[in-house]
């Protein structure tokens, strides 16, 4: 049976600042996403803090919310079989020192903070952070 579902992903400000988007891109239609829809875009501090709520209470809130509202970014519908589990196994550990070789953040990333890439984390979290960014 078919198991097709969408992911929301970015390419945070540290990769497209690096023109890495180009060949990030190339990696997710080599494992079999299709980009569904794409926009380059760089958003508010505020538009970061709501993207990023979750993460309210955290110590490294207010730096993740100046950093993802720092550059452009590129963001992405991805579609693929499972993907959502698939995407964050090609993304790699959030931090880019334990990410396992072959992954994304293993290959592009520099830091915990800098680590080049944002997938959903949930099929439920997929469909607000889609909606977010694509809504119109
Ligand atoms: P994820 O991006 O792998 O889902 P989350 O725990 O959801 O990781 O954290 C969101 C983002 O916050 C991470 O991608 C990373 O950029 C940043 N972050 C997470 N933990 C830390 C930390 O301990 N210090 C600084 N930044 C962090
Ligand atoms: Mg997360």
């Amino acid at each position: 049976m078919s198991n097709v579902k969408q992911t929301l992903s970015i390419i945070k400000p540290d990769a497209v600042e690096r023109n890495l988007d180009g060949q990030i891109k190339e990696e997710f239609l080599n494992n079999g996403f299709k980009i569904i829809q794409e926009k380059k875009i760089q958003i508010e501090k505020q538009e970061a803090e709501k993207f990023y709520k979750v993460h309210e209470t955290k110590p490294f809130y207010n730096d993740l919310c100046s950093y993802l509202s720092s550059g452009p970014i590129v963001v992405m519908i991805l579609e693929r079989e499972n993907a959502i589990i698939a995407n964050r196994e090609l993304m790699g550990s959030t931090n880019p020192k334990e990410a396992a070789e072959g992954t994304l953040r293993k290959k592009f990333g520099i830091s915990i903070d800098k680590n080049s890439v944002h997938g959903s984390d949930s099929e439920e979290n997929a469909r607000i952070e889609i909606d977010f960014f694509f809504k119109s």
